[in-house]
């Protein structure tokens, strides 16, 4: 079976990490969505390493890892991103296999991107400028470039048209930029990326399967990103929730066991979009502090609250997922009370059902917690947690019906407790 490793609210759960201590578990670890807007922290032997494209897997030596045909692939930031690696000792080239399905992000699809946030004003969406949005708009609207095309004798021609209808449109955006020094680097990222093992994905997948490694499949944002489900239009361009993993991968829905789910003890969201239990005030900034809570691609100072257990009863749902893992439970080591959001206050009623348009109008409703109040990030067993944080776990469990299998306490590697 093909595990799932996803995040359940709006990204940055901790889920590099988390898929890094998995890894060791499986033998081919593979993204299914998204692109550079990602950015996946890793601490190995207190070295920090930055992820936006090559899937968490990666320092682990014997794990070959896949990018599939659901990613959309910015061969810059690919190819810095191996070269960086390759510094630090790690060997990426012959474990590292990418789909020729996968999309390509041009230096124009960035510009379109700066563009339309440009022309929303107030009501842009707060994207990380990668370009993603518009590389998705190209693949469903059939005029994308696919990985595989750089391998094919019309793949100038088919850039040049591409550029040229982009150029059209940012007009239109009366958006001006100097693309030339971008596409420059492009071009000498395009004759990297030949090099590299460019594969008919589903099918290598298929037989790898077959021959029964272990896969685990690793999402990037966060479900409440989701293009279908999140909170529209403040979303990502592409399907975050399990559901993306058999048409990001090409794999059948019979093939999926776990669906892991992530999330923070709190909430984090970067870029702009509802987010009802957010703190505007000083333990949104005691949060943030504490939880180092600065986007890992962008450097934005997320936005932080409390956990929203409407929100992730939601995304269990959606997800199936069958185990949870929490993270960054330490960062709460030093609040004295702690809430979690059981219920929305919509036109004086309670709900527990996530509405279809999210507005200031719309309140939590808490359940409050006493805190622990001391350091957990050192304790090695479950069962040696304090009293107050085994009760907000419960808690958890208990409303959402679903167990926390693990938890994390810390940054590195080892600062994980499994449930015994
Ligand atoms: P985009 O760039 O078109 O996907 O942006 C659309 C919305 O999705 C949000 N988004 C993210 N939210 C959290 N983390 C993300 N990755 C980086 C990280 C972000 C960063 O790991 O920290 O460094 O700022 C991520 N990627 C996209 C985005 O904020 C928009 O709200
Ligand atoms: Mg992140």
């Amino acid at each position: 079976m093909v595990d799932v490793i996803l995040g359940l609210q709006w990204g940055d759960e901790g889920k590099g990490k988390i898929v890094d201590y998995f890894a060791h578990h499986y033998d081919v670890v593979a993204r299914f969505q998204g692109g550079p807007n990602a950015g996946h922290t890793l601490y190995i032997n207190g070295e920090k390493i930055v992820l936006h494209t090559i899937p968490s897997g990666i320092c682990h030596p014997h794990t070959l890892n896949l990018i599939g045909n659901g990613v959309v692939i910015d061969p810059v930031i690919l190819k810095n991103e191996i070269q960086s690696l390759e510094a630090r000792g790690v060997d990426v080239k012959s474990r590292l296999f990418i789909s020729q399905k996968a999309h390509l992000i041009l230096p124009t699809h960035r510009a379109l991107d700066k563009a339309s946030e440009q022309a929303k004003g107030k009501a842009r969406i707060g994207s990380t400028l990668r370009g993603i949005g518009p590389a998705y708009m190209d693949k469903t609207g059939r005029n994308g470039l696919r990985v595989g095309d750089v391998q094919l004798a019309h793949f100038d021609k088919a850039y040049q048209a591409l550029r040229k209808k982009h150029l059209e449109l940012l007009s239109h955006y009366a958006f001006e930029e100097n693309i030339g020094e971008e596409e420059a680097a492009f071009m000498d990222a395009i004759a990297y990326l030949r090099q590299l093992q460019i594969i008919r994905a589903e099918y290598r997948l298929q037989d790898w399967y077959q021959q029964g490694k272990r896969i685990l499949a690793e999402g990037a944002q966060g479900s409440m990103l989701d293009i279908d489900f999140g909170t529209y239009p403040y979303v990502t361009s592409s399907t975050t929730l399990a559901a993306g993993v058999c048409t990001g991968l090409g794999l059948s829905p019979r093939q999926i066991g776990e669906v892991i789910g992530v999330t923070k003890a709190y909430c984090t969201r970067v870029g702009g979009g509802p987010f009802p239990t957010e703190l505007l005030n000083e333990t949104g900034e005691q949060l943030r502090q504490a939880g180092h809570e600065y986007g890992a691609t962008t450097g934005r100072p997320r936005r932080c609250g409390w956990i929203d257990l409407v929100a992730l009863r939601y995304t269990c749902m959606l997800n199936g997922v069958t185990q949870l893992v929490m993270t960054k439970t330490d960062v709460l080591d030093h609040f004295t009370t702690i809430q979690a959001a059981i219920a929305y206050r919509m036109n004086g009623q309670e709900i527990r059902e996530m509405p279809f348009y999210l507005d200031e109008t719309i309140t939590p409703v808490y359940q409050s917690f006493s805190g622990w109040q001391r350091p957990v990030a050192e304790v090695q067993q479950y069962h040696e947690l304090p009293p107050e944080l085994k009760n907000y776990l419960n808690f958890i469990e208990n409303y959402l019906q679903i167990p926390i299998t693990s938890l994390s306490n810390g940054p590195e590697r080892n600062q994980l407790l499994k449930r015994e």
